[in-house]
């Protein structure tokens, strides 16, 4: 399938000096991420973007020759006038959406015209993109320039998979949707069948403002919207590991590595490298760094700070005043503790070179790292991956979206500026072995999980069949439900069987926080009082669980898909399998390994079942390991007549003769007239499909199933039981 890939700028930079066109790589990592797609001729991958100079001062001809050098790189530019680039990229993009994604304070005024430049630069992305693209393209936007491509694509392609990846923090519900544009961005973004995000929390902080801002409900990973859903996922992006570990083998590295060597002879050197941008926390960095030194006499003349601020969006009121604050800051820790042999600081404002830069973290003994808040951060990995097994200590704020991922790193806080000065301490003075177990731990994880992997990661869950709602199922609409309710009023027995977690519950974090509300029981003992109706619930959770909270209730429990179950009215619990249980141990023993493996996840052993979670835990790094996983237990399976089962974000091993279409076959043996099952997961599907088709199959939320009818959510269905 050709991908299409979009961005504000493109991976070739073109600059025109002295009249003449020059065309340079950029810096990013995205193109070295995305090089398996855009340099592999077959894929035919296309990427867009702008090329990085206003097109004012452009002839025609100086266009096509751009036009013809890109295209030698599958790159295609689209040409923006200075005033475009002043009201969407510099005006929008960077001094509205920037500041709010960061929780900055925005520059207060009317943004109605760089708004409306913001709109309109976005649709000349998306007539670019559709011209220069088929339909069944796979299309891929990146970042906050192009909130709104993937809704203005989507309505010339309904059917096109159109992924976005946001690369800077989503911000909380409660500031975002104060913003007069919050409602576009949302529905802009929600053209796309895929949105990604750097951590858990900025998924969360979207879903939260999609629920607010009552554009769509949010299930199991999805954005429910009335006539499809959304995937919205967690993609922490990685560094190209092999680049960065490799360069120490580079001459020109090598050269820098050793003028690093001599000129910082006998000190420790920390090292700062960002842009110079609002967001990074320079001001705090270096007010850290004069505590320090205010308190620390024993460091003076054997300590230095490279600090190296890359220019950056310089035309922006706001980033001009903060070069002048560092500036000044650094001249005046320089003026206050230089020696006539020590000036503590060193301040580069340039860029620099790859070779210069990885020679730079290599010397580095600590890399201070602190920005009052960053998507990622990936020159907190970079610098990790440029290490040397023994050396080289990261301080890291827990804002950045890194601190996720790199736990061993020195965590510090920029809200309590004492937390950097001790960070910074403690980096200094780490005992050997200590700092070299932590490196290594990182260095393990950062070489794992790549940037090369973190793109065939999303294009890999961009590109999968997304199951379209089923011709057979249908809605549960007014019609339906009129109907629906005809047949139970004139029934004289009815079975009513219902799944629990995400059926009759919202799906949460915690297993055991789902436990039934007031009006939840309530609701169920008023449809079992009914003496016309049998009411079974049918679970996945052990008897224990719903003992407690369903025990009580003159209804029927089936417990562990059906493993065991207690008849209406009854005490006991009766088995429903045949099989024996000498599997567990050895599937435990996998089952932990790989929890140990996957941060997040977690197994719960149950009597019949062992089930390994993974709702907490990075998408890909769980989808990587869920594929050793099943390639471990296939034997075990085999050998001992298992059964595994895929369901929402868990895996579940249980005996094969364990289903819940067994339970339900149990009960349809009764004389029933109307027959009402409802569920959400795949393994209600069993229960599902085994109905007869009079019956009222009802599958809640988007995913494919057998049930004749559908819903969108819990919510929904508790409003129909209701009814009865
Ligand atoms: P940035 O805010 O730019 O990225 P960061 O993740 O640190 O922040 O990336 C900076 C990159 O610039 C690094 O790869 C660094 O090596 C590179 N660089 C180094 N020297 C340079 C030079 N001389 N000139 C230009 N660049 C240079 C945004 C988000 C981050 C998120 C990334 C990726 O703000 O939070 O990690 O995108 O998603």
């Amino acid at each position: 399938m050709s991908l299409v890939i979009v961005s504000n700028r493109l991976p070739i930079s073109v600059k025109k000096v002295d009249g003449k066109l020059t065309f340079s790589p950029g810096d990013g990592g995205l193109a070295s991420g995305l090089g398996d797609y855009t340099k592999n001729k077959k894929r035919g991958t296309k990427w867009i973007g702008w090329p990085g100079l206003p097109s004012d001062n452009l002839s025609a001809a100086e266009r096509r020759t751009i036009a013809v050098r890109l295209r030698q790189h599958h790159c295609y530019p689209v040409f923006l006038t200075q005033k475009q680039v002043d009201d969407y990229y510099n005006g929008y993009s960077n001094s509205v959406v920037w500041p709010m994604f960061h929780d900055l304070p925005i520059k207060t005024g009317d943004n109605s015209r760089t708004w409306e430049t913001y709109h309109s630069v976005n649709a000349l992305f998306a007539s670019e993109t559709l011209r220069l693209s088929k339909p069944g393209s796979s299309v891929w936007i990146h970042d906050y320039h192009l909130m709104l491509l993937p809704r203005m694509i989507r309505a010339e392609r309904p059917q096109d998979q159109i992924g976005f990846f946001l690369h800077t923090p989503f911000p909380s519900a409660e500031n975002f949707t104060k913003s007069k544009h919050a409602a576009s961005i949302v529905t802009g973004l929600l053209g796309a069948s895929l949105v990604g995000f750097h951590t858990s929390i900025y998924a969360q902080n979207f879903m939260d403002s999609c629920r607010d801002l009552e554009i769509g409900t949010s299930a199991n990973g999805q954005l429910v919207l009335p006539n499809r859903s959304v995937q919205i996922d967690v993609f922490p992006i990685g560094i190209d590991y092999a680049k960065f570990s490799a360069a120490a083998r580079q001459r020109s590295v090598q050269a820098y590595y050793r003028k690093f060597l001599h000129k910082y002879d006998g000190k420790k050197v920390i090292v700062t490298v960002d842009r110079l941008d609002p967001t990074k926390g320079f001001v705090e960095r270096l007010e850290a760094y004069q505590t320090l030194l205010r308190d620390n006499q024993d460091l003076h003349g054997k300590v230095v700070m490279v600090m190296l601020a890359i220019p950056s969006r310089s035309e922006i009121d706001a980033y001009k005043k903060l070069r002048e604050r560092v500036e000044k800051l650094v001249d005046s820790i320089n003026a206050q503790f230089s020696t006539a042999h020590w000036r503590p600081i060193e301040y580069l404002y340039r860029t620099m070179p790859f070779d210069e830069l990885a020679a730079l973290y290599r010397r580095a003994d600590v890399a201070f790292v602190a920005p009052l808040r960053d998507g990622m951060n990936l020159v907190a990995k970079e610098y990790i991956a440029s290490q040397k097994k023994n050396a080289g200590m990261l301080v890291l704020s827990k804002t950045a979206g890194a601190a996720e991922e790199l736990k061993d790193a020195i965590q510090v806080d920029p809200a309590q500026p004492d937390t950097l000065v001790h960070g910074l301490r403690n980096a200094l003075t780490m005992p050997a072995r200590e700092l070299q177990k932590r490196t290594q731990a990182m260095q393990e994880h950062l070489q794992e999980f790549t940037i090369q992997k973190w793109a065939e990661s999303f294009i890999t869950t961009l590109q999968q069949p997304r199951i379209a709602v089923p011709q057979r199922t249908r809605m549960l609409g007014a019609k339906q439900n009129k109907q629906l309710l005809a047949s139970y009023h004139a029934a004289n027995r009815r079975l009513i069987m219902l799944d629990y977690d995400g059926t009759l519950t919202p799906l949460v974090k915690q297993p055991e926080d789902a436990e039934p509300t007031r009006e939840l029981r309530t609701l169920l003992h008023r449809l079992a009082k009914n003496p016309l109706n049998d009411v079974l619930i049918v679970s996945g959770r052990d008897r224990h669980t719903l003992q407690k909270w369903l025990g009580g209730l003159p209804i029927g429990l089936a417990a562990e898909h059906g493993a065991l179950y207690r008849r209406i009215g009854g005490k006991n619990w009766h088995r429903l399998t045949n099989a024996d249980r000498s599997w567990q141990e050895i599937v435990l023993g996998l089952f932990d390994y790989f929890a140990d493996l996957v941060p997040g996840a977690h197994v719960e052993q149950k009597e019949w079942s062992l089930t390994w979670h993974y709702r907490q835990a990075p998408v890909y790094l769980a989808q990587k390991n869920l594929v050793a996983l099943h390639h471990l237990l296939k034997p075990i399976v085999k050998k001992y007549d298992l059964r595994i089962k895929d369901g929402n974000k868990v895996l579940e091993v249980h005996a094969s003769d364990i289903s819940k279409a067994k339970v339900a076959q149990e009960w349809l043996i009764h004389d029933y007239d109307f027959i009402f099952c409802a569920g959400d997961d795949t393994t209600d599907e069993d229960m599902l499909g085994t109905l007869p088709y009079s019956a009222y199959s009802v599958k809640v939320g988007y995913s494919q199933t057998q049930a004749r009818f559908r819903v969108k959510n819990v919510d929904e269905l508790l409003a129909l039981l209701r009814k009865f």
